[in-house]
């Protein structure tokens, strides 16, 4: 089985992709489960075959703890660790691909036990962004530069995926290039400078709404697969 984690910002669609990609997916004739990991989401377009909401409210324990949405958030990562029904539950999905849908914050896999959780949980991420992230370079830098930290501390495999591809405008630059050809070379410089920390990696790009760039995703993930380590 591989463990995929979708992680990113607020609203960039990792839930649509998950469920998409899902249904993609089982037509390659895989068996997909999708575990939800947002204790917040109040709407879910897929049949989770694992909820942590079964565990864990994010409003409860906003509440009962007295903290904000991602202090409440980072007290679950934490717990569910060492929360052994839940995770059993979890390490007990039988699929070929178990796709894990997280909750949308950057901050959470910052620190340990959003990061702790992920790397025990899951064998490759897809960092999810939306067309807005490569519309503009410095916003995209950022975003990148955000993705290395959380890279250290988590230590795994990571993919970037550029989702809502449909509304990505290829305006021409000032240079000439497209925005998204300069958002490459932006990348490759990114990686000059973060060398140490990943590999060279392609920007894929994939609208969840239209079902577009899955082939390039599905491929990029099986490629992936060898940096994974052993899988049964
Ligand atoms: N145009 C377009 N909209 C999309 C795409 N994918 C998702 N959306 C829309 O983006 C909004 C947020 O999608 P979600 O899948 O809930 O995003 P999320 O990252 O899971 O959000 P949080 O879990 O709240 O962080 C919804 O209105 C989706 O319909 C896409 O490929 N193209
Ligand atoms: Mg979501």
């Amino acid at each position: 089985m591989l463990r995929v984690a979708f992680i990113g910002g607020g609203g960039v669609g990792k839930s649509t992709l998950a469920y998409a990609f899902s249904s993609y997916c089982r037509k390659q004739g895989l068996r997909v489960g999708i575990a939800n990991l947002d204790p917040g989401c109040k709407h879910i377009k897929y049949k989770p075959a694992f909820d942590v909401r079964r565990y864990y409210s994010l409003d409860k324990t906003m509440r009962s703890a007295e903290l904000g949405p991602n202090g409440a958030l980072k007290r679950i990562h934490a717990a569910l660790l060492t929360n052994k029904k839940a995770m059993k539950e979890l390490d007990a999905v039988d699929a070929d691909f178990l796709f894990i849908d997280t909750a949308g914050s950057l901050e959470l896999f910052l620190t340990e036990g959003g990061a702790s959780f992920i790397e025990q949980a899951a064998d490759l991420v897809l960092f999810v962004c939306d067309n807005e992230a490569v519309q503009s370079e410095g916003d995209f830098v950022v975003l990148k530069a955000i993705n290395a930290i959380q890279r250290l501390k988590y230590c795994l495999p990571t993919l970037t995926v550029i989702n809502k591809g449909d509304l990505l405008k290829r305006k021409k630059a000032k240079d000439g290039q497209t925005l998204l050809g300069g958002m490459g070379a932006v990348n490759a410089h990114l990686h000059a400078l973060l060398g140490e920390i990943g590999k060279r990696e392609r920007l894929l790009v994939v609208s969840a709404v239209e079902r577009r760039g899955f082939r390039e995703l599905f491929d990029a993930i099986n490629e992936s697969k060898c940096e994974c380590g052993d899988m049964e």
